[in-house]
Formats: structure tokens, C-alpha cells, sequence
């Protein structure tokens, strides 16, 4: 299926109704800010789709498959090509080895080019034995005591890299599920040291134009230690490997209460934030819906990157990309509602007033100072998104688009009912 120019603009015709920026458009101009440009940089703003959250389950978890998902590398870049003509901010994927193995590499990359799609970061896959596999990573991979389970996990790497490259992406994300489940399982200082070394080969062997974004993670799938579990460790071993290695961050991956904000602005300020993952939880890493449960924390996080972006020049672009995992709902959907939260918080970012604040903080006026951010993020900014989306072809209101052109029952038409996709 595919959904036409025409369609969304027959539906924004029908739908233009109501969106007002007047009021809003006249307070921004009081702060000295243009709503136009901050308009374009929402246009601006675009986030990979893994290729494992296009069907139920993906990632670690159990599966109940979903009607109508994906069971190719092709399908998923075609529903990923939906969500992008929806909504225009999906305009790229994030692939996963083994689970995505192109096995032609030009037929995948012109599927991409019709849809609009780049190639961003690729992950590797060091915490799940293949058939077939020569080593096993249960003890651990990058970390491992094992000299030839470490080296064939770097090959692993090694190979994802070759891949991306043929398909013209510029970077490799590695988590890793390495650590201990209990106390004197491992030597912690033998596993960092593996990891490091380990990282510092599969860095030299990346073509120059490429990054390297090192994802941390305190728990889970190891309930005692792990390796890379936090975002010192990953600063660490990212200055350890070079310019090109950053930290991921990824919100789901730290322990209750941690001061995300805090985090980013730190790598920011060190210019070492390489990669986001996008999700939310309630205890951890619960890969749900993109502010389904904690919105404000998630604008405070905005507004520390909107910030670094504009004083951080040395900090490199970050890649975008949601990382979540869909049990109950289409997974269409929720990605849909994942983009919107996205750009819901960036936009109330985009719109405090920073001026104020800082004078604000100077005088140590900490009433003003959290007013000032309050104040941002109760304004309704939805209105910012539709003037954006009507600019950029997209649907004015992507889910009501989604569901009004019937795509999930088109997707089961085409697919079927029971459809196992590849890998999961
Ligand atoms: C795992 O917890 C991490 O979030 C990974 O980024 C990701 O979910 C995994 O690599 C999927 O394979
Ligand atoms: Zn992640
Ligand atoms: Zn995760």
C-alpha cells in the first residue's frame, strides 16, 4: 500500500479547520523569536524508525504477532514509508544485523529512495546466539574472558559496518547485553578492559566518515552489573576510542529518578552526544509510547538539547531515533504518537523564552526561572505541528489520516492475518 500526494491533500482540505497561531504568533514576537523559523526547524526535525518496532513485540521481548506487520526487510521499509508520508519526520531507518540482512542491497536502497528513507544508524547484534553461530555469547561478548567469543563479536560488528556502507549509512550504534547476574561472576576490571579494547578495534576498522555510538545500560538482561551500565562509562570508553565515538542515550536506560536533563546538557557541554533513543517508562526499560507517561520530563530533556544545539556547535547533530516496543496497540499507531510527542516537546522547547531565563537565573530569580519553563510547556503548541505539517505535505492530523484511509486494513488485506516477521 502506499498513501498518494493527493490523498493527504484531499484529507488537509477536508480537516484544515481549526489550527490558530495568532496568539501565540504575537507572544513569540514579544521574546524577539520568528515563528516561521521555528516552524521550519519542526519540518526540520526528523527520526529514525527501528526496523524492529514496525511489528508486535521486537526487541527482547515475547511475541503476539500483529495483522497485517511486516515480514520482510522490504515491508517494513514500506510501512516506515507510510508513516513517513503521514507525518513527514520518519524519513529514515535504523537497521538491525541479523534481523535485517539485506539480500539485495540495490532493491533495498531503491525502496528507500521511493519513500523518501536514509539509512541511519545500523545495530549490531552481540546479545542473541545465531543458528549456525561459531561462538556463544552467554558469558558475554565484547566483555567476554573468552578471546574467541570477543573476536567474533568484533567480526560481528565489523560486518554490520560493511553492510551500512553499502547502503550509505554513516554510523553504528552497539548495546550491549554484557554483564554479570551475580556478584564474582565476572572480574569487573578484565570486562571493561575487554570492552574497551574491544571497541577500540571495531573503531579502527570504521571508514573515516563514520560514528560510533556506545549505548549504556544498567540492567537488564543482567541483574547484578553490567558492563556498559551507565553514561560515564560510556563517555569513557568513547574518549578512550576516539573523535568519532559518542555516548547514546537512550531514556529508558537509567535507574528511577535519574536527572536525564542533567546528563544530556554534561555530554552536550563535552560535545559527546552522539545518538537518542526515544521512549518511555514507568520502571525502567519499558520501551513505551514517547510521553505517554512522563511529558515533562521528557520537554526538560528538549529543552536542554534545543539549548545544546544552539551552543554546543562542537556537539555533533544527534541522531534521532525511537526505540520502543509495541505489545498492545498497531505499531503504526503508536509510532505516529510517538512522533507527535516528539515534536510536541521540541516545539515547547523551541519556545522558552531563553532571554528571560537567563536573566532570570543571573539574578537568581528561581520563582521566574521555573515559571519561565512552566510557562512553555503549558502552552498548547499543537497548532505549530499543523502549520509545520501543512508546509511539508504531510497530514495535518496524522493518526486521524491513518485510520481514515484504512492503512492497517489494507496491510492485512495485502499481508494476511498471522504474518511472522524476519528475525524477531
Ligand atoms: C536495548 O535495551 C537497547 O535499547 C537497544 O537499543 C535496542 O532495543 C536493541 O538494540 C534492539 O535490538
Ligand atoms: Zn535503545
Ligand atoms: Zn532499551
Amino acid at each position: 500500500m502506499k498513501i498518494t500526494k493527493d490523498q493527504i491533500f484531499d484529507f488537509n482540505d477536508k480537516n484544515k479547520s481549526s489550527y490558530e497561531n495568532d496568539f501565540l504568533n504575537k507572544k513569540l514576537q514579544s521574546q524577539g523569536k520568528n515563528m516561521d523559523e521555528i516552524i521550519q526547524k519542526i519540518i526540520d526535525f526528523q527520526v529514525a524508525i527501528p526496523s524492529w518496532a514496525l511489528g508486535a513485540g521486537g526487541t527482547r521481548f515475547g511475541r503476539f504477532s500483529f495483522g497485517g506487520e511486516p515480514s520482510s526487510l522490504e515491508q517494513k521499509l514500506e510501512d516506515i514509508g507510510l508513516i513517513h508520508a503521514l507525518t513527514k519526520t520518519a524519513g529514515a531507518v535504523s537497521l538491525h544485523i541479523p534481523w535485517d540482512i539485506p539480500e539485495d542491497i540495490q532493491a533495498i536502497k531503491d525502496i528507500a529512495l521511493d519513500n523518501g528513507i536514509l539509512f541511519d544508524a545500523m545495530n549490531s547484534n552481540t546479545f542473541q546466539d545465531q543458528p549456525n553461530a561459531k561462538e556463544s555469547y552467554k558469558y558475554g561478548s565484547l566483555n567476554s574472558i573468552n578471546q574467541a567469543s570477543r573476536e567474533y563479536a568484533v567480526e560481528h560488528n565489523i560486518e554490520v559496518v560493511k553492510i551500512g556502507e553499502k547502503l550509505g549509512s554513516k554510523s553504528l550504534t552497539v548495546w550491549l547485553a554484557d554483564g554479570a547476574s551475580f556478584p564474582g561472576q565476572i572480574n569487573f576490571q578484565k570486562a571493561l578492559y575487554n570492552t574497551e579494547d574491544s571497541l577500540k578495534t571495531i573503531y579502527g576498522n570504521m571508514p573515516e566518515d563514520w560514528k560510533l555510538f556506545i549505548e549504556y545500560k544498567p540492567y537488564e538482561p543482567n541483574f547484578y552489573s553490567t558492563t556498559i551500565q551507565d553514561w560515564g562509562t560510556s563517555f569513557m570508553l568513547a574518549n578512550a576510542c576516539g573523535d568519532r565515538a559518542y555516548t547514546l542515550v537512550d531514556l529508558g536506560h537509567h535507574l528511577p529518578n535519574t536527572n536525564i536533563e542533567q546528563i544530556v546538557a554534561t555530554l552536550m557541554m563535552k560535545g559527546k552526544l552522539g545518538g537518542f533513543h526515544f521512549n518511555d517508562s514507568k520502571y525502567g526499560d519499558d520501551d513505551l509510547t514517547v510521553g505517554a507517561i512522563k511529558p515533562y520530563n521528557l520537554f526538560l530533556i528538549f529543552n536542554e538539547l534545543v539549548y545544546g544545539m544552539e551552543q554546543n556547535k562542537h556537539n555533533p547533530y544527534p541522531a534521532w531515533m525511537i526505540d520502543a516496543s509495541h505489545n498492545i496497540k498497531d505499531p503504526l499507531e503508536d509510532l505516529i504518537q510517538s512522533l507527535e510527542a516528539i515534536l510536541i516537546a521540541y516545539a515547547q522547547a523551541l519556545i522558552v523564552d531563553r532571554k528571560a531565563l537567563e536573566i532570570a537565573q543571573l539574578e537568581n530569580d528561581t520563582v521566574t526561572c521555573q515559571e519561565i519553563l512552566q510557562d512553555a510547556y503549558r502552552t498548547d503548541v499543537r497548532g505549530l505541528l499543523k502549520a509545520a505539517r501543512v508546509q511539508s505535505g504531510a497530514a495535518i492530523d496524522p493518526l486521524k489520516a491513518y485510520r481514515s484511509f484504512n492503512v492497517r486494513k489494507e496491510l492485512i488485506n495485502e499481508r494476511g492475518t498471522k504474518v511472522v516477521a524476519t528475525g524477531l
